[in-house]
């Protein structure tokens, strides 16, 4: 049985009071004023209303802690004390055209010891609004779908995996390396997959359904609590060098540890 500490029981009540909300919005998208804020980058009253609720619920809590918000930016809090890295609606996209795969994603990463910067990635949790399910980690604590213990795939072998992507578009990420990787794994795969929201992406790793992830040009507010959920569900990962980070936006690799290797070996002979 999963020990729920305060501060995850303090993120999911913001996360689920965002969540409601954005299931209200779903319901009427066509109402919902859109604005852009680069090319195929849509930003919705519901992004900004989900980002309100989690802020004025975290901060309640919180007082002292900082954000990393993906609308509103950074908010400086006590440099002694954590931050909170929010993504209130990843999968803007799908949930624009009304398709019902889209997720709020809210990590806690603690100030570095010596004072410059920031550190390690603590606490996390992504919570699909469309299915209700709350996915979340703690360092060394482990990582849960609700109370249910996760563990990633122990599926072994390239041909019996399923592997999630981010295909690039306008203005984001380099179709040419995409392409290169995907011609060097399609063949070998049982599938790959693009549903379009990472946080449940690497949610999905670390719940055994895919068994490797691969995306570029990601943000800090896309990957910090599903980088977390993935190793404390016993995977891997990375950046595409194999290198290892508290989260990893802008090249990530994430697997369990045989899929994890073989991905990493596959991208740097496919980017060779
Ligand atoms: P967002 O919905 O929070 O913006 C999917 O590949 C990832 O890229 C998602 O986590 C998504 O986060 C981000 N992204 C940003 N702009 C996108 C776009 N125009 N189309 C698809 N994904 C986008
Ligand atoms: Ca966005
Ligand atoms: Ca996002
Ligand atoms: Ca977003």
């Amino acid at each position: 049985m999963a020990a729920i500490s305060g501060l995850i029981r303090v993120i999911e009540k913001a996360a689920r009071k965002a969540g409601s909300r954005l299931r209200r919005d779903f319901g009427e998208i066509e109402h919902l004023q859109v604005s852009r804020k680069g090319p195929a980058d849509f930003v919705s009253k519901a992004d900004q209303a989900s980002e309100r609720t989690i802020w004025d619920e975290l901060r309640a809590a919180r007082p002292d802690w900082g954000y990393l918000f993906e609308e509103a930016g950074e908010i400086e809090g006590d440099p002694r004390m954590p931050r909170f890295i929010v993504d209130p609606l990843d999968g803007t996209t799908n949930f624009l055209h009304g398709i019902p795969h889209f997720a709020i994603s809210i990590a806690v990463q603690e100030p570095r010891l010596d004072g410059n910067g920031w550190g390690e990635v603590t606490a996390g949790l992504i919570y699909n609004p469309v299915t209700d399910e709350s996915y979340w980690a703690e360092k060394a604590r482990g990582a849960w779908l609700q109370d249910r213990r996760l563990r990633v795939s122990s599926r072994r072998h390239l041909d019996e995996s399923v592997i999630a992507t981010g295909i690039p578009f306008a203005g984001h990420g380099d179709p040419g390396q995409w392409t290169k990787i995907y011609h060097a794994l399609a063949p070998q795969v049982a599938g790959i997959r693009r549903f379009g929201s990472a946080a449940l992406d690497l949610a999905w790793v670390a719940s055994g359904r895919y068994e490797g992830f691969w995306e570029a040009d990601l943000k800090p507010w896309d990957t910090a609590a599903g980088c977390l959920l993935v190793r404390e569900a016993g995977g891997f990962v990375s950046d595409w060098k194999g290198r290892s980070g508290p989260y990893h936006d802008t090249e990530i690799l994430a697997g369990n540890d045989v899929l994890h290797s073989r991905l990493h070996k596959l991208v740097v002979n496919a980017l060779k």
